[in-house]
């Protein structure tokens, strides 16, 4: 009649110790005097278990434990019963809720959201008010537009605020490439953001050096980009990445989009134009039949002779040189893989 006697040897109540436990360090994370109370009597409830030299078989025995009153005993009672607690189930699934609202915000990992809720914080109110979380200027954006941008935009929006960005970038530079990448090149129906890619063909001496910067103040200027999340290191590098929230100015109440620009070397179009369509499984895919014939593959194309640390492989001895990079044909028949159009990279 009861299927849970307990551990022979060392603590005879050393299982239901252990249960109390996994819900003292739930409960002592919590804010507020509630909490804190409770974190109290599971604390000296675990401390009389603890010493207590015989198991514990019934509700009476359970509540002549010092500091053990009708609800802990009632646990106590349902820990021996069924060997575990309701009640961790419970706040346990609250935790896993709230981190996973706070891995909404822009730019937050579970380490941070999983730090924040062990800080007390519940809401995303929490975060704005409590002194002890100092918060990015972009996790500050992520929390402001957080419905906003946790939200897929239909294709026609993505392709009308790509229609508006285009001319204004021809604009500055007639000859500079610019193309709409990820979901929305491989014909989705909805976008989670919008990626462009920008580059220049430099056969007639000039780049596409110093366009983003000019391009993002006329866009702020057109009231098309509204918040900048993360700026590149460098705005003379040729090589670079922005991401930041967008919108469609002029239409009341129009929501704030992700955006990500990405600027390329000419010489790297065709790996970047491959990597940034994915989809990420694809790409992944196509990584890996480059590795098992000896090759490479990034955002920066298909390199040869790539030597990789034997026991760290993300780390690269010697770079290798790259045999195909210009377009996205190339590094295809490379991989004697036929040619695959966007709309047909999906896994
Ligand atoms: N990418 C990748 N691996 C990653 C992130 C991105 O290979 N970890 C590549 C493939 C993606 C492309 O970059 O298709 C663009 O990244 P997005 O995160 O914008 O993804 P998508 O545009 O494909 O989807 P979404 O509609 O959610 O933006
Ligand atoms: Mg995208
Ligand atoms: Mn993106």
């Amino acid at each position: 009649d009861n299927p849970h006697p307990g551990p022979v040897g060392g603590c005879p109540n050393q299982d239901i110790v252990d249960q109390l436990s996994t819900l003292l360090d739930l409960v002592k994370c919590q804010p507020g005097p509630e909490p804190r109370q409770r974190a109290y009597t599971y604390s000296r409830a675990i401390s009389s278990l603890r010493a207590h030299p015989k198991r514990i078989k019934s509700f009476e025995d359970a509540k002549r434990l010092p500091g053990v009153g009708e609800r802990t005993a009632s646990k106590i009672m349902e820990i021996i019963q069924t060997g575990g607690l309701e009640r961790i189930k419970h706040e346990n699934s609250e935790s896993v809720q709230v981190v996973k609202l706070f891995q909404g915000i822009y730019g937050v990992g579970q380490n941070t959201a999983q730090m924040w809720y062990n800080n007390g914080c519940r809401t995303l109110e929490d975060l704005k008010t409590n002194p002890r979380i100092v918060l990015s200027d972009a996790q500050k954006v992520g929390i402001q537009f957080y419905d906003d941008i946790n939200d897929r935009m239909p294709r026609a929006e993505a392709g009308a605020l790509f229609e508006l960005i285009k001319p204004i970038a021809l604009s500055i530079d007639p000859a500079l490439f610019v193309e709409i990448m990820g979901s929305y090149r491989r014909g989705k129906a909805d976008c989670g953001d919008i990626d462009i890619l920008i580059s220049r063909d430099p056969s007639d001496g000039r780049t596409h050096e110093g366009i983003l910067q000019e391009l993002l103040e006329r866009l702020v200027q057109a009231g098309i980009v509204t918040e900048h999340l993360a700026l590149p290191g460098d705005f003379e590098d040729l090589e670079n990445c922005y991401r930041g929230l967008c919108r469609l100015p002029n239409v009341a109440g129009s929501k704030r989009r992700r955006i990500d620009f990405l600027t390329v070397p000419w010489k790297n179009k065709g790996g970047a134009l491959l990597y940034y369509t994915g989809d990420d499984i694809f790409n992944r895919s196509m990584r890996y039949k480059a590795s098992t014939m000896g090759f490479s593959l990034n955002q920066r194309g298909l390199s040869a002779g790539v030597v990789r640390d034997p026991s760290r492989r993300s780390i690269k001895l010697n770079k290798g040189n790259i045999v195909a990079s210009e377009t996205e044909e190339e590094i295809f028949k490379m991989l004697n893989i036929k040619y695959r159009p966007p709309h047909e990279r999906v896994t």
